[in-house]
């Protein structure tokens, strides 16, 4: 998952926040230079309760209930308008999203930084703007790639006879970018891919743009919601189309860190914290606390960080959560671990192709599955579900 967004917008605040690395943090564009790659989290009901066992978690950790699932996060630098002529950081930026399957967008809602990120009175940019201009950049960094060799990939299609979706894949799989979304791509634009040469001017960048929306999809991050000004702002960003999530990237790394110091009891998503008994707060604590709690918890249900991920890998990447067992009955692995691992796998995930994420050997030999809750066997098309327990037998893994 990238975190993107315009400078000094409070992107390196909310991967802070979702990873507790230590990274710098300015009220001045450009902080952030070399993106910082960390671990976060996505938080999910785990089964053990369910299954009322007490589970052993090693690929992941389960607390009172609540599994959290490691994901990899990268905090980018800045994007400033123009970036993919290389204005700013440019063309770093648009390197370091290559490998991510999705986007948070961290917009600065309360409209306290202009359009390059230097800071303004709270209230007089607008931030739809910056919502717009980001994906400006994105399509154009992409069409820029594209059309690099275009005419030479135009006359291998129409005279050699060669595959377009082919060429493009090879040219395009270094960005994330893979044959079915360009193949998705095609078919909602429409476009003749026998034909290239035919495309008029708009047709490549309206290619381009269908396929950076399937292969980066983005949600938005409505940050900075702590300040007055961005309520205001909220409803003009919902209506732009795109998942938005209020947050305040700023309350949620207070509340990690006094966490992380045992002050409070507070898990990243929680609507509420609670002071750990005997804990003497100072009053600046007490304040800041109170402020938290009054300005974002009560109003908006959480501070949004944890939301923002968690929409990210669920929806926006429909992704499931799927638990590898080798016993079906005691729900443990080889060492007799209960409910060891969790895995996110995009829904439409099938057994086999499960079973070839966990190990190849494992996949070779598949010969049936058991799907634990209803103890039904099924066979190397069965597509997961949400959930799932699954112990899966093969001939190589047991031989
Ligand atoms: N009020 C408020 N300020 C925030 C919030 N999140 C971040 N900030 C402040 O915004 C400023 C910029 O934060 P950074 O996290 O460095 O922003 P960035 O987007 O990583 O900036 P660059 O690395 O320069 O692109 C800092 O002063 C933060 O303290 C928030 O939720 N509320
Ligand atoms: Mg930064």
């Amino acid at each position: 998952m990238g975190v993107v967004g315009k400078p000094n917008v409070g992107k390196s605040t909310f991967f802070s926040a979702a990873t507790l690395a230590h990274v710098a943090i300015a009220n001045y564009p450009f902080t952030t230079i070399k993106p910082n790659i960390g671990v976060g989290y996505v938080r999910s009901p785990c089964v053990c309760r369910e299954f009322n066992v007490t589970d052993n978690p090693g690929n992941s950790t389960c607390m009172n209930g609540i599994r959290l699932i490691p994901v990899e996060l990268v905090d980018c630098a800045g994007l400033v308008p123009g970036a993919w002529q290389g204005r700013g950081l440019g063309n770093q930026f648009l390197d370091e999203i290559r490998q991510a399957d999705a986007l948070i967008h961290v917009v600065d809602a309360a409209g306290s930084t202009d359009s390059e990120g230097k800071p303004c009175d709270p209230g007089t940019h607008n931030p739809t703007e910056d919502v717009e201009f980001l994906e400006h950049e994105l399509d154009m960094w992409l069409l820029q790639i594209v059309k690099k060799e275009w005419d030479r990939a135009v006359r291998r299609v129409e005279g050699a006879k060669e595959d377009l979706t082919q060429i493009l894949e090879e040219k395009l799989s270094g960005l994330g970018i893979k044959r079915d979304h360009i193949i998705k791509a095609r078919t909602k634009t429409g476009v003749n891919f026998e034909k290239p040469s035919s495309w008029p001017d708009n047709q490549l960048l309206m290619f381009v743009t269908e396929l950076r929306r399937l292969s980066k999809p983005l949600l938005i991050a409505a940050n900075k919601m702590d300040v007055q000004a961005a309520e205001k702002n909220l409803e003009p960003l919902q209506s732009l189309g795109h998942m938005v999530v209020p947050c305040s990237a700023e309350a949620e790394l207070a509340l990690r860190r006094a966490a992380e110091k045992e002050i409070i009891t507070y898990l990243p998503g929680d609507s509420n914290f609670k002071v750990n008994e005997g804990r003497q707060l100072t009053p600046d604590q007490l304040n800041a606390l109170t402020l938290i709690k009054e300005r974002i918890l009560l109003p908006l249900g959480s501070t949004g960080v944890q939301d923002a991920l968690n929409l990210g890998f669920f929806k926006l990447l429909q992704m499931i959560t799927v638990y590898p067992v080798e016993d079906p009955e005691k729900l443990t692995d080889h060492k007799g671990r209960i409910l060891p691992d969790v895995y996110l796998v995009p829904y439409g995930t099938t057994a086999k192709e499960f079973a070839a994420i966990i190990h190849s050997d494992l996949a070779e030999g598949f010969l049936y599955a058991t799907e634990v809750r209803s103890k039904m066997r099924v066979a190397d098309d069965y597509i997961l579900k949400n959930n799932d327990v699954i112990s899966i037998v093969s001939a190589k893994r047991h031989a």
